[in-house]
């Protein structure tokens, strides 16, 4: 298959890119290398020493005989160059990871809510709106976010994308109807992936453009068994208080000796996944595309569930580290129980890795050997939810 991969540089992007080509898919990647700037506005780098986009091509391309052009381009705001590539590339699906991807950025002040709403929503509009004047027959994959879900207590299993729900109707009788789950953003990054879902939504009534739409939880794990193919191949691995997730935080601020930062009690519980189950579960996506006309396909892209505070005590137990309970800077619910359906991707034969199987692995081969790299300094969340002071923050 010829596969475009929209974010192809990024932390699933790229180890995605190079496991579709090892599978002997045509790949091509477009990237605006916006992250890379990022790291140069916060001043905080992958604690992985990452190559130059250039650099990792020639090494796979060395490696493995494939080779993968990469196309720097904006998707948000370069409409006809995006429509120009679909045209000349005429892909059979893209895959699309082309957002900031942070809650913590996305809050930061107004300039950072903005750019998170102004790149996200666009960018996937204009995926839409390319596949349609393309005429093509695309199959749109879409790294979307557990988190569209929101993170109360739902009381039950989070189905994947759609409930089931009972109405009364004026005359007495009930009808049954399956419905979008309904939305709660928890962060104006969150709130993209909620819009995108009504895009994805439209789109396909109207125009029949065949969309999967990936829930996924925070991922974790830093190579692939692509990206472990080359030093030059290496994945990054972001640490600081705005792009670093929880987990993979954890393991390095055991790694620095810095106690690691629980968030108020440590009582949310979040879904999780390896980035080699990542990869893995973007390939059994492709490789199962809803028919023309089929509403949006949605995959919940997790296999584990757990409390914040449990894996603080997990990599604690497994290092020694100490463990600080933090003010928690976000407006989050400060407990909730998650159980969720992700019978789709076992179907298909995902084999999940677990965590308890490979977190010491690691620890050893990337938390501590590049802890060196480290800058204790950017570790601290700093970005709020609400402002000291701020109106909102009575509530
Ligand atoms: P990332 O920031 O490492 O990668 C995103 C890539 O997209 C970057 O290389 C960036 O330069 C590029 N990009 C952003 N806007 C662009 C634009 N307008 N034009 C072209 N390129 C653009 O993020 P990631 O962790 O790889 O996440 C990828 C996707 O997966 C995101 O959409 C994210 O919401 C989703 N996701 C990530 C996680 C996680 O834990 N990392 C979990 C669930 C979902
Ligand atoms: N947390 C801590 N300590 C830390 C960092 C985070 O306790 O040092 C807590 C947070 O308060 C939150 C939880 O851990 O309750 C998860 O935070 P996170 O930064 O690991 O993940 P999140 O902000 O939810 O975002 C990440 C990705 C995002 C993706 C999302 C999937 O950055 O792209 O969409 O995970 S999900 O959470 O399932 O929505």
């Amino acid at each position: 298959m010829r596969i475009l991969i929209l974010g192809g540089d990024g932390f699933c992007g790229w180890p995605t890119s190079l496991h579709l080509s090892a599978q002997g898919h045509e790949v091509a990647i477009v990237d605006n290398l916006a992250r890379r700037n990022m790291d140069v506005e916060l001043e905080a780098e992958s604690l992985t020493p990452i190559t130059p986009i250039g650099t990792r091509l020639a090494a796979w391309h060395e490696v493995s005989g494939n080779e993968i052009p990469f196309h720097r381009l904006d998707v948000a705001n370069n409409y006809a160059r995006l429509l120009q590539l679909f045209r000349e590339f005429r892909p059979d699906a893209v895959v699309h990871f082309a957002e900031q991807r942070a809650a913590p950025y996305s809050m930061k002040d107004s300039d950072h809510k903005r750019y998170t709403v102004d790149n996200n929503v666009n960018a996937t509009h204009n995926v839409l709106a390319a596949t349609v004047e393309a005429e093509l027959d695309i199959h749109i994959v879409h790294l979307g976010t557990m988190g569209v879900y929101g993170y109360g207590t739902a009381g039950m299993q989070i189905p994947e994308g759609y409930l089931s729900v009972k109405v009364e109707t004026g005359d007495g009788t009930e009808i049954e109807q399956e419905i979008l789950y309904p939305a709660n953003p928890g962060s104006v990054y969150h709130l993209t992936k909620t819009l995108d879902q009504l895009m994805f939504a439209y789109y396909a009534k109207n125009d029949l453009v065949r969309v999967t739409d990936l829930h996924q939880g925070i991922v974790w794990g830093t190579q692939t068994k692509e990206t472990r193919l080359d030093p030059r191949l290496i994945n990054r691995f972001d640490y600081d208080g705005d792009f670093g997730t929880v987990l993979n935080r954890f393991l390095m601020q055991a790694a620095v000796n810095y106690p690691l930062t629980v968030h108020g009690t440590g009582g949310q519980t979040r879904a999780f996944i390896h980035i080699q189950d990542t990869v893995r579960c973007i390939q059994l996506a492709i490789e199962n595309p809803p028919a023309r006309g089929e509403r949006v396909q949605v995959f919940n892209q997790m296999t584990e569930t757990h409390r914040v505070r449990d894996l603080a005590k997990l990599v604690s137990e497994l290092t020694g580290a100490d463990i600080d309970y933090v003010d928690n800077p976000r407006k989050e619910a400060a407990e909730n129980e998650l159980f969720v359906a992700n019978d789709n991707f076992l179907e298909l034969g995902l084999e999940p890795t677990t965590l308890r199987n490979d977190l010491l692995g690691e620890v050893t081969e990337i938390a501590r050997a590049y802890a060196h790299r480290c800058d204790l300094a950017k570790i601290p969340c700093t970005s709020r939810w609400v402002k000291p002071g701020a109106l909102s923050s009575a509530g």
